[in-house]
């Protein structure tokens, strides 16, 4: 287990014993580890080097802390490839989480002429406004906003943004999604966020703005969306040319 005559630091080894015991499942996402003290006492090393190993390890987010709770087990992080425009459902799926959603607001409303303006749409049309929670296996993941051409998708309803908007547009309307653009950038967690998304307020978040086209070249969706940063985080391949 710890061994004080090895080369390797000894907070290393204690990083390496927490991280068997989260991979072969002995400590779970949510549960509480035993505190510094305690660790300490079983190891005898010193509190420091214990907090030493915690620290990185809270730093990788394996695990995090709780203010006057202790220190507990993390979700795993869903790596998100940035190839291939896929939806919200699909990528849950394709990881074998059940995605659902929380539908917070569903309506026709005159918006912001600065959207109308991406969408490529006269700024008095009305676009569905939808609200959304997006969850894996019944957490909470994104919170979602998303504005769309009411004529690109007529029959849109609760009831199908319920399930999945891209198997509705391509399944239902047969229109062809052809691509996306994504921007990525970083915020800071609103009142709403920490209500949809339970995080504390201030709590940093993963801020995504994601405009689809169809094959014809209109505006599919313009879709902003806040994504917690503990549990989503983005992959990409580069090739040096
Ligand atoms: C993703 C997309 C969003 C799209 C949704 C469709 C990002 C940042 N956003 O959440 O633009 O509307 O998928 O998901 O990835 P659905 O087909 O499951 O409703």
């Amino acid at each position: 287990m710890i061994d004080k005559n090895s080369p390797l630091p000894i907070y290393y080894q204690i990083e390496e014993y927490i991280k068997e015991r989260i991979q072969n499942k002995q400590f779970q996402p949510g549960d509480i580890l035993p505190s510094e003290r305690e660790m300490a006492e079983t190891f005898n090393i010193s509190r420091m080097t214990v907090r030493q190993a915690i620290n990185n390890l809270v730093n990788e987010n394996l695990l995090f802390r709780k203010k006057g709770k202790g220190t507990f087990v993390a979700e795993k992080k869903i790596a998100q490839p940035l190839q291939g425009l896929t939806s919200f459902t699909e990528d849950m799926k394709n990881r074998g989480m059940i995605p659902s959603n929380r539908l917070l607001f569903f309506d026709e409303e005159i918006v912001d002429p600065a959207i109308t303006k991406e969408l490529g749409i006269d700024p008095s049309a009305k676009v569905y406004l939808i609200r959304r929670v997006r969850l894996a296996d019944g957490s909470p993941i994104a919170l979602e906003t998303s504005y769309i051409p009411i004529d690109l998708t007529p029959g849109l309803t609760a009831d199908v943004i319920q399930t999945s908007f891209y198997h509705y547009v391509e399944d239902t309307l047969n229109h062809t999604i052809d691509y996306g653009t994504q921007v990525i950038g970083a915020t800071l967690a609103s009142t709403d966020e920490k209500e949809y998304l339970h995080v504390e307020k201030g709590e940093p978040l993963l801020q995504i703005q994601r405009k689809t086209h169809l094959k014809d070249g209109r505006v599919l969706e313009l879709v902003r969306s806040s994504y917690r940063a503990d549990r989503y985080t983005f992959i990409t391949t580069m090739h040096r040319s």
